[in-house]
């Protein structure tokens, strides 16, 4: 029981049976913004880590790379103790990463809480990972408490007056405020509209003249803000110097002068914070201390006192005032703090008794974070409204389930609920029952004795061993390697038995992961070696009820097998404690807790129960997009094996990143940016895989697109006819293939049984945006429409009906015009993966398909509206065309396929084989013939409408034969040619890479700006914004940069700058790039500026060759030396 500090996990185990005293919080912030040292200052509450090591230890940061590089990487989790008066609490406390790479790893944590502490930098204030946080706390529907962090930087570093800083921090809690308002969402805005108005009929104005004493009787304490806003007479903000130890909320200093001074602590509560200050002469407390140039309460009692401290101890190092000083706070601080070199050891241990920050911060926690008791209804209802359903639409056995999460019993009659969020990896030997076993209390004072003895020997051995700090670090930091003190130095007995223990361990235990599932339970209690089930994410309640037995259990055996549900048993259960585990027997509901044995049953986080009435939580929510990829190999390819299991393990201990083996056998690695693709390859190598593997530079991801043809420009329309002669030339292999200028393609199946007719067209730019950010939508779109045809009913809750039906709006907002008339009820499918960025347009004349948005229109019958034969057929076509384009098959963007052609000739009745070819190809040539209008459904309706006399027939006819025989191969020729034509049809227009664009903020001073600016354009960065940080010398810079263009950016500003900037970058949009990579020059100028192929300033060119390359594919210079020819000759004749 190394580490437990003060408390005993007796203790511990007895405060985890309380929840109306528990705590779930988590530390979030920006990057550096100071969480994990203000954690070592609350673990150092708890005597953990020596309080002089607080906020150098940075004890939560466990990983090697964590403490080399500074940053925190992995959430992790420690369960404090915390003692206000009377009452004991238990907080159990998840520090998480600020670095944009590691987002997901603050979702894990956030959905465990029920509050959260927002760290914000006093200097650098709300910054874009701060909103981020503050919008994550709000999605998960958690409760934040704000603390100012780094104050000594406004008086050390930017050498503020106290006033100055006061103006400062209300700027920055302007702006903390800001984002949190702009958080809600109009429903709420009225809600709380709403309330206002009631609390000011309930209080008449009671208007406050400048001149009048504030009655502070009427009843605006419990204004509803306190929730909603931070304000620090609200008692939800602490001021607070992690590093230097100290922070305080209104409500101490409140307490001190109103011993001090006087004056009630309600009324200093109320007024200590804001435009009011003394009047000394009349006693009394007044507002309108700006108006009056008169110093706010606030400066006068507060930050006088902070700024004289640092004043008289780290500036003047004043040795008789700081005497002064210490007496009148009432502190004493041990000699040879006070003699220390560096000031601001006694700054620290002054300001730890006088302020102590984790005082300040777990009574603001304790008072102003809900317990577990106190779920929010609407958080739960959230949590098990799954995809697109109703709460109220769920099994009234399910709903029941509500009151289970919001009693938090702890009786055996109550359902065992629990959320996995994610699974993280322990080393095998540090894990508690692999350490040693539980002494019993002889050998314990046995051991006491022997190690007092040998602690005396060592003692004077080693007494010039290095200062008590060195050693305590080197005792906190390398845990797993140093085994702890007492385990070396047991009865001879003990020892003996013990190493034949660990010698038979060893060989499997080394250096072994073992996952352990980082969870929290909601009801019932949580035991080991518990049978519960495991509902995968697709479960649905009410299906399961329906099968499973009456009252059966997850302990019952030879249940029925039921989709998306399965058994486990729970394996050992364990206390977090940062670095170290305990272990447990049984969790009561309401706590924070670790599970092993769970690695065969949950990948990367799941829900369990006792109960199958419990439909799965809904999916964590995450911001960052996993963009950067790289292919693995090992170094030796024999260990292959080594490098797959590695892979799989990597891919279950990280929230976010993906493994994929590509159809050419790499094996991917996908992660959300440089610093996490690093963390992740430290893990394959060191812990994962243990072999020495080497990856790819970073794959960088393109799309696929097409652009309108110019319409004047000489040059490209010549570039057209030559680009068209290309794509002809290539189609020659396709006899069936007819392409009309106008961009139609037609396409016959080899036997010639079906035609299908396509022309691609772009996309307004605005709508692959829009379908990109409701992706998730157009997938409950997509299952509602699976539902239905499978004659289920959809149950849609209204709100996401009514999102359904906004998106469709602003859809045909978007798609306006005469070319895209009734364009968005012709909506056939999205794609890629059904809910991509391209659409599939319905265009078959006489083929009244239901559109996707037929399950929003409940009311509205089946009518004649049947879906034909092989209709999936075109669908699929269409998804594999879209997964991967013409150019260097990345996938499609922005693009509209419009089916204008679709006819099935079953073979039975098929006497003329040529016929309905040539009648195709004939039309679309007639079609042709119109110049000018060159795309667009209204023009593909005449298409059609010649089109029938062919299809019609061939229509009918394939209802009786065609399905029957040849299904098979039939319906998979269909999908060939549908993706082939839109291929085709693709290129058949002027087509446009697009490349993924970060954006970042760097925030950087005015001598290294110049540099920054620098760096972003050789990298082909362009700037948006550029505004200076109010009150600093600090200048912040908005730019987008190319993904392509971004390794090694962050290091590199880091070094131009030497360290002053450093930027976050986050994936933003996708850009087409300008360029044609298809263009070669035409005339003989810019053949001699650009060379003969022209791909010296071709950027599209060369990435889309780079991709072709890396895949394999044929680096089509062809295509380029051929034009150039045709023209040449065409040109000499
Ligand atoms: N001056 C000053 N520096 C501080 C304070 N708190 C933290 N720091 C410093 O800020 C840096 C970052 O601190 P961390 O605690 O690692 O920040 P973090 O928020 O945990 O960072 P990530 O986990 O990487 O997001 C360290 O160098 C700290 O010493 C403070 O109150 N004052
Ligand atoms: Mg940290």
């Amino acid at each position: 029981m190394a580490n437990m500090g003060h408390t005993s996990l007796d203790q511990i185990k007895a405060l985890q049976k309380n929840p109306a005293n528990i705590r779930n919080l988590c530390i979030l912030a920006h990057v550096d913004h100071g969480k994990t040292t203000l954690a070592d200052c609350l673990v150092a509450s708890n005597g953990i880590i020596s309080s002089r090591l607080a906020g150098k230890l940075r004890y939560l940061d466990s990983r090697e790379d964590e403490q080399i590089r500074g940053i925190t990487m992995k959430s992790s989790a420690i369960s404090l103790h915390y003692a206000a008066g009377e009452k004991d609490y238990l907080i159990n406390l998840i520090d998480s990463p600020g670095h944009v790479d590691f987002s997901s790893e603050v979702s894990t944590a956030v959905r465990l809480c029920d509050g959260a502490i927002i760290v914000v930098d006093a200097v650098e204030g709300v910054c874009p990972q701060t909103q981020a946080v503050l919008r994550q706390a709000w999605l998960e529907n958690i409760r934040p408490v704000l603390v100012i962090n780094k104050i000594d930087r406004l008086i050390v570093e930017l050498k503020f007056t106290s006033q100055e800083a006061y103006t400062h921090l209300q700027k920055i809690l302007e702006q903390v405020n800001a984002v949190t308002g702009s958080l809600f969402t109009s429903r709420v805005l009225e809600e709380r509209a709403e309330k206002d108005k009631d609390q000011e009929e309930v209080e008449p104005a009671e208007s406050l003249g400048s001149e009048q004493v504030y009655d502070w009787s009427a009843g605006l304490e419990d204004s509803d803000d306190s929730q909603l806003y931070f304000s620090p007479d609200q008692g939800n903000v602490v001021f607070a110097s992690a590093i230097d130890g100290w922070g305080f909320s209104i409500q101490q200093f409140a307490h001190i002068y109103s011993q001090k001074m006087g004056i009630r602590g309600d009324v200093l509560q109320k007024t200590l914070w804001g435009d009011f200050y003394l009047n000394a002469k009349a006693k009394k407390i007044m507002k309108g201390a700006q108006a009056k140039g008169k110093k706010p309460l606030f400066v006068q009692l507060v930050l006088d006192n902070i700024w004289s401290l640092y004043d008289a101890v780290v500036t003047r190092r004043d040795k008789e005032k700081v005497e002064k000083m210490m007496v009148s706070l009432g502190v004493k601080v041990m000699a040879r703090d006070s003699r220390h070199s560096d000031p601001k050891v006694l700054l620290s241990a002054i300001c730890g008794q006088w302020l102590p920050v984790s005082q300040a911060v777990l009574s603001m926690v304790c008072e102003k974070l809900p317990s577990p008791l106190d779920m929010p209804s609407e958080r739960i209802e959230k949590l098990m409204s799954v995809g697109a359903r109703r709460f109220d639409s769920l099994p009234a056995q399910t709903q029941e389930l509500k009151s289970a999460f919001m009693q938090c019993s702890s009786d055996d009659a109550a359902p065992v609920i629990v959320f996995v969020s994610k699974m993280f990896t322990v080393d095998a030997k540090s894990l508690p029952q692999n350490k040693q076993r539980p002494l019993t209390q002889e050998e314990m004072a046995q051991r006491r004795e022997l190690a007092r003895q040998r602690h005396a020997v060592r003692l004077a051995t080693n007494q010039q061993a290095d200062s008590e700090e060195g050693n305590a670090h080197s005792e906190n930091t390398t845990p797993a390697t140093t085994p702890p003190e007492d385990q070396s130095l047991g009865s001879e007995a003990v020892s003996s038995q013990m190493e034949v223990l660990s010698l038979k361990a060893k060989p499997e235990d080394e250096g072994k992961e073992t996952f352990v599932a980082f969870a929290r339970v909601y009801s019932g209690v949580v035991r080991r070696g518990q049978r519960v089930f495991v509902l995968g994410p697709k479960y649905n309640p009410a299906e399961g009820l329906r099968m499973l037995p009456e009252g059966s259990s997850s302990r019952a055996d030879g249940l029925p097998p039921i989709p998306h549900l399965s058994c486990c048993t729970l394996g050992t259960l364990y206390l977090l404690m940062g670095r170290e585990l305990e272990d447990l027997d049984e969790v009561p509901p309401g706590n924070v807790l670790g599970i092993g044995g769970l690695e065969e049953c949950v990948l990367k986080s799941a829900t369990l129960s006792t109960s199958p009435a419990l439909p799965p939580f809904i999916p964590l929510n995450f911001e960052a997009t996993p963009i950067v990829r790289v292919a693995i190999e090992p170094k030796h390819p024999s260990e292959m094996p080594k490098l797959v299991r590695g892979m799989r393990l990597l891919n279950q201990a990280d929230p976010c990143a993906e493994v994929l083996i590509q159809e050419t056998g790499e094996h991917v690695l996908v992660t959300a940016g440089e610093v996490h693709l690093q963390r992740c390859l430290d893990d394959l190598r060191e812990r994962f895989a243990k072999i020495e593997i080497s990856a790819s530079k970073p794959i960088i991801p393109f799309r696929e697109t097409i652009v309108r043809p110019p319409k004047v420009d000489m040059v490209n329309e010549d570039l057209g006819r030559q680009h068209k002669m290309a794509v002809i030339h290539q189609l020659k292999e396709v006899d069936s293939l007819h392409l009309d200028p106008s961009g139609l393609v037609t396409l016959s199946t080899s036997n010639r049984h079906a035609t299908v007719g396509v022309r691609a067209i772009p996309l307004p730019e605005e709508v692959p945006l829009l379908l990109e950010g409701s992706a998730d939508l157009i997938r409950t779109l997509e299952q509602a429409g699976q539902a239905q045809r499978e004659g289920r009913s959809p149950d849609m809750s209204p709100r996401t009906l009514e999102a359904l039906l906004g998106l469709k709006s602003r859809l045909e907002g978007l798609l306006h015009g005469r070319k895209w008339r009734n364009a968005v009820d012709r909506i056939w499918a999205f794609g890629p993966r059904r809910h991509g960025p391209n659409i599939l347009l319905n265009s078959v004349e006489g083929y009244q398909r239901p559109s996707v948005w037929h399950c929003l229109e409940q009311d509205k019958g089946d009518e004649a509206e049947a879906i034909r034969d092989f209709d999936n057929s075109v669908v699929s076509g269409f998804q594999l065309a879209t997964l991967a384009g013409p150019m260097c098959e990345e996938p499609l963007m922005g693009v509209c396929f419009s089916l204008e052609r679709w006819e099935v000739n079953p073979p039975a009745q098929r006497t003329q084989p040529q016929d309905s070819y040539e009648a195709s190809a004939s039309n679309s040539e007639s079609a042709g013939e119109t110049p000018g209008q060159q795309e667009g459904p209204s023009q593909a309706r005449r298409v059609g409408d010649t089109a029938r006399a062919a299809g019609a027939v061939s229509g009918v006819n394939r209802e009786d034969g065609g399905a029957v025989d040849c299904y098979g191969p039939f319906s998979g020729q269909l999908i060939a040619v549908m993706k082939e034509a839109c291929r085709r049809a693709f290129q058949a227009k002027p087509q446009r890479l697009m490349a993924a664009m970060y954006t970042c903020e760097v925030m950087a001073t005015a001598e290294v700006l110049g540099r920054v600016y620098g760096v972003l354009g050789k990298r082909e960065g362009r700037v948006l914004q550029e505004e200076m940080k109010e009150g600093t010398d600090m200048f912040i810079i908005k730019a987008v940069l190319p993904v392509a263009e971004s390794f090694g950016f962050a290091d590199e500003i880091r070094k131009r700058t030497s360290g002053l900037a450093s930027p976050q970058l986050v994936f933003s949009h996708w850009e087409v790039i300008g360029s044609d990579p298809f263009w070669v020059p035409t005339t003989e100028e810019e053949y001699l500026h650009f060379g003969e192929k022209a791909d010296s300033a071709n950027q599209a060119l060369k990435y889309m060759n780079a991709v072709r390359r890396r895949k394999g594919l044929y680096v089509e210079e062809k295509i380029v030396e051929h034009g150039e020819k045709q023209r040449t000759l065409g040109k000499n004749k």
